[in-house]
């Protein structure tokens, strides 16, 4: 059987954008997500194109119940993954701490931490038992610097950045990888989901600039992934020309 990547929030942005790219590169593809008709789209469209096998999982990462048991029911050849991107993640609302809405708090803490924790539980067992495997834990520049009201994204973030230098010591003796990728602007739905739909505020966002497009993450992806067995890239922070900090930017 080919090699087997699982990426969480593949229906969108950066997600899909590792899905196409890995797909091209000849990996089964195990895709999670909560967007039934996104995950039968995606799925289908690489399955042609790049006669790959494709598993969609329809799931909410932070079901913990649901989650196991849609991950610990795949047939055993597909628990053999090779690389894992945690990716699911988003940020909602940009309100200063004294009136943040305590919802989207829990929504970003349970989805960008206890999320990603649960998938990583279970298949980071799976990969200790086989001795080799490759996670990549997507942060952001929001998990290296805090900025005026990112407060519980950033917090999130940086959690992700812990949680990455903490699984690689403690994957170390199994074989297994673990890489951060960080990235700064990404035009994808981030702010449309950010901002609650609205897409003007969102388009704002990147206004006379050009931002990372997905992509460009795939692709730092994939070069972190296709190193040599000898060779781990533990973090990477990347960010558009336009952007040296996360509130500095050049606009035209
Ligand atoms: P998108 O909104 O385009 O994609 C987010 C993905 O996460 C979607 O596929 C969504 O799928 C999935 N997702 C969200 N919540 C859940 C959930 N509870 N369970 C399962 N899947 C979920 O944004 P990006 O591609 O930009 O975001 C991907 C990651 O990159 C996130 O972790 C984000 O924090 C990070 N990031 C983004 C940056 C940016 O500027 N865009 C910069 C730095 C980091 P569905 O709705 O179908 O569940
Ligand atoms: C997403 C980028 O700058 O909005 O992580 O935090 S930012």
């Amino acid at each position: 059987m080919s090699k087997i990547a699982l990426i969480t929030g593949a229906t969108s942005g950066i997600g899909a954008a590792c899905a196409h790219l890995f797909a091209a590169e000849g990996y089964n593809l195990i895709l999670l997500g909560r967007r039934e008709q996104l995950l039968t789209t995606i799925g289908k469209q690489l399955e042609d194109k790049y006669a790959v096998e494709v598993k969609r999982i329809l799931a909410d990462v932070r079901d913990q119940e649901d989650l196991s048991y849609r991950l610990e029911t795949l047939p055993a050849p597909w628990k053999k993954v090779n690389v894992l991107i945690n990716n699911a993640g988003l940020s909602q609302g940009l309100d200063p701490i004294d009136k943040g809405n305590t919802d989207d708090w829990d929504t970003m803490i349970d989805t960008n931490v206890k999320g990603l924790l649960y998938v990583t539980r279970i298949v980071s067992a799976w990969m200790v038992a086989q001795k080799s495997g490759h996670i990549i834990n997507i942060g952001s520049i929001a998990g290296k610097e805090v900025y005026p009201n990112g407060n519980v994204y950033c917090a999130t973030k940086y959690a992700v950045d812990a949680l990455s230098k903490s699984m690689r010591i403690d994957l170390l003796p199994h074989g297994i990888k673990v890489t951060a990728i960080n990235p700064g602007m990404v035009e994808t739905e981030f702010s449309k989901v950010r901002f609650k739909g609205d897409e003007t505020r969102a388009k704002k966002v990147y206004d006379g600039l050009e931002p990372l497009a997905a992509n460009d993450i795939a692709d730092a992806i994939w070069f972190a992934v296709s190193r040599p067995a000898h060779v781990n890239i533990n973090d990477m922070l990347i960010m558009p020309a336009a952007q040296a900090t996360a509130t500095i930017v050049e606009r035209k």
